[in-house]
């Protein structure tokens, strides 16, 4: 990056790149592009240009950017009261709570923030069902994980990580924590069998990070029936696959099956502020009494109002079954285009939360170069894992929209390969 100074003229975008690189943490490598205003599926830089957004901030922007109705209740209870810490009540979080719990089907839900913290409290209320229900010995609880899995940056998350790029220099790391592969019932029944201190399995129905991997019909259900076979909790990471995203309410309901713990994220609050949940029966979630867990912004007012919204336009604009509707258009697109095109080597995923694996070296530049080439032509999605591209634009795209960005991506992979 080339250490700009005020001595030369910068154009808006340079500007806000140089001020980042000068005063914040370089703790990401962005896409060269500086964005200012987002609605629906579109978003503009600082110099005026259009993009299709196909990352959708990892699938937490599923309703559109500034869906008018969530922006309207965001704005209307952030004139009246933002947060009380929950030292008090205050009368948007009940509502929110019912609202939730009915809509997933639980009789309980612990409001959080970020997506980890979720993911933390489904740890947590793991270990205390583990030792006050399960009975197993104190500090012996063990909770088991599939590699490629990613479910946050902190400690706990990365303690469960196969990923260096997420693990190197950070150790110790905690302990308690099983790997075993994923999409693999096998190695599930085995570490059950052989582990009796074994609590919970907490894995994402389609792993977002490793590149849209989507597991073998049957797996989801495999997991819920060997998780009851063995007593061990069920924790389904939904952070990026709930709220409509692969076409179903949950990820989960392509094979009919409930986890014991919901852990959601993103699109709970229409990518307006962080809000996340996890979501349990009584069994399991009053094993937490007053006091052994919370955070200050938790279940506050803002993020309750924000969150009925949110998921009330998914319920309302049927965006589940739309984003069925164009996955399948997408896909079709895509295999399409992979006929003409070397370079497709598989596409994959559900609903709207796809993925194009390059036929390159997970070393090579070709992903990143195509992505780099979409955003010149108005698109904008990212390379994750080296050779896979993630394709997750807002759920309320419409068909007019999906092909007219179909069009870009088949342009660029035409050119990218001296077809067009
Ligand atoms: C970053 C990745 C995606 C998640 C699942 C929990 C969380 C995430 C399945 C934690 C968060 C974000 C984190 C963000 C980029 C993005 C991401 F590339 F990092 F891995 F989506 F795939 N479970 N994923 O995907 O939620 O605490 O972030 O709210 O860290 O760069 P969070």
């Amino acid at each position: 990056m080339p250490d700009y100074t005020d001595t030369i003229t910068l154009n808006a975008s340079e500007h806000a790149m140089d001020l980042e690189y000068r005063f914040g943490a370089h703790n990401y490598k962005p896409m060269p592009v500086v964005l200012e205003r987002g609605l629906g599926v579109y978003l503009w830089d600082v110099e005026g240009k259009q993009y299709f957004d196909f990352l959708s901030a990892y699938s937490a922007v599923s309703q559109g950017h500034c869906h008018p109705h969530i922006i309207n209740a965001m704005m209307e209870q952030a004139q009246k009261l933002t947060l009380t810490s929950r030292a008090f009540y205050n009368d948007r979080l009940g509502e929110c709570e019912k609202y939730i719990c009915e809509y997933f089907g639980y009789d309980k839900v612990l409001m959080m923030n970020s997506g980890v913290e979720a993911g933390e409290t489904a740890l947590k209320l793991t270990r205390k069902w583990a030792y006050k229900v399960k009975g197993i010995e104190p500090d012996k609880a063990k909770t088991v994980y599939a590699s490629g899995n990613f479910w946050g940056r902190t400690l706990a998350a990365i303690s469960a990580s196969t990923d260096p790029s997420s693990t190197s220099d950070y150790g110790p790391f905690l302990p308690g924590y099983e790997i075993i592969p994923y999409d693999d019932l096998n190695a599930l029944e085995a570490i059950f069998r052989s582990d009796p201190n074994v609590a919970g399995f907490m894995v994402e129905p389609i792993q977002g990070e490793a590149g849209v991997v989507v597991p073998a019909d049957g797996y989801l259900r495999g997991v819920r029936d060997l998780c009851t076979k063995y007593n061990v909790l069920f924790i389904a990471d939904e952070v990026q696959t709930g709220i409509g995203r692969t076409g179903k309410r949950l990820a989960c309901d392509w094979e009919g099956v409930k986890p014991d713990i919901l852990v959601l994220g993103k699109a709970l609050s229409g990518g307006t502020m962080p809000v996340s949940a996890a979501l349990a029966n009584d069994e399991i979630m009053l094993t937490i009494a007053p006091g052994e867990h919370g955070s200050t912004y938790g279940g506050n007012p803002l993020a309750c109002a924000v969150t009925i919204a949110a998921l009330e336009v998914v319920e309302n604009e049927n965006l589940a079954d739309h984003a069925e509707n164009m996955g399948q258009l997408f896909r079709n697109r895509m295999l399409g285009l992979q006929q003409q095109c070397s370079l497709i080597q598989i596409v994959r995923g559900k609903g709207l939360l796809n993925a194009i694996v390059i036929n390159d070296s997970e070393e090579s530049s070709t992903a990143r170069d195509l992505c780099y080439k979409m955003m010149e032509k108005g698109l904008l999605c990212k390379p994750t894992h080296g050779n896979k591209i993630r394709f997750a634009p807002p759920l309320v795209i419409n068909e007019e929209q999906m092909n007219k960005a179909c069009d870009i991506i088949q342009e660029v992979f035409l050119e990218m390969t001296g077809n067009l």
